[in-house]
């Protein structure tokens, strides 16, 4: 089950059947006191999330040899798969990030997705390098701190697919 940082912490408490202790409560004070950040900048991805994924792929795919004769991202309908994929990596890293955990990334992402691209063909280092310039354009778009908290949960999905 996706979980998100205060059941996580919760969860965690009482399989030892125990209060939350200072380390715990101190996750979730600083949870807590970037939600407003989170809620921004999950409100800014949201209205430009197809910018942000156009700008990703000029940054890192287009005209490079994935997109020619050949390549995984040639003809329209496997371009349109591609974006659709990055289009997913950038929404469900936006409810990672609001949710503070990332285990629905697990549950709704990576769960059986490397061998699906293995037994397309979908080249995992071409995707990576498009995630993380996803990571890029959104940091400039949504500032450094949320940045941050976003990049993370880019990352474990990039980590999730090598
Ligand atoms: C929400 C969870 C979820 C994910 C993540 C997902 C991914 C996903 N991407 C797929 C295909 C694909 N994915 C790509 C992606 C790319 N090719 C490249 O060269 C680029 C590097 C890269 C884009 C960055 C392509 C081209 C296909 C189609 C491959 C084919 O059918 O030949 C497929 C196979 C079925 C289909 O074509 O729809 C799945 C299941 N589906 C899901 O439901």
């Amino acid at each position: 089950m996706a979980q998100d940082a205060i059941t996580a912490v919760i969860n965690s408490a009482d399989v030892q059947g125990k209060y939350l202790d200072a380390t715990a409560l101190s996750k979730l004070k600083a949870y807590f006191s970037s939600g407003e950040l989170r809620v921004r900048a999950a409100t800014t991805i949201s209205a430009n999330a197809a910018a942000i994924v156009k700008e990703a792929v000029a940054k890192s795919l287009l005209y490079s040899d994935i997109t020619r004769p050949g390549g995984n991202m040639y003809t329209t309908r496997r371009y349109a798969a591609c974006i659709r994929d990055l289009d997913y990596y950038l929404r469900y890293a936006t409810y990672a990030m609001l949710a503070g955990d990332p285990s629905i990334l697990d549950e709704r992402v990576l769960n059986g997705l490397k061998e699906t691209y293995n037994s397309l063909g979908v080249p995992v280092g071409p995707t990576v390098q498009a995630i993380q310039a996803i990571k890029e354009v959104t940091a400039a778009l949504v500032g450094a701190d949320a940045g941050k908290e976003m990049g993370t949960y880019l990352d474990y999905i990039s980590s999730g697919l090598s």
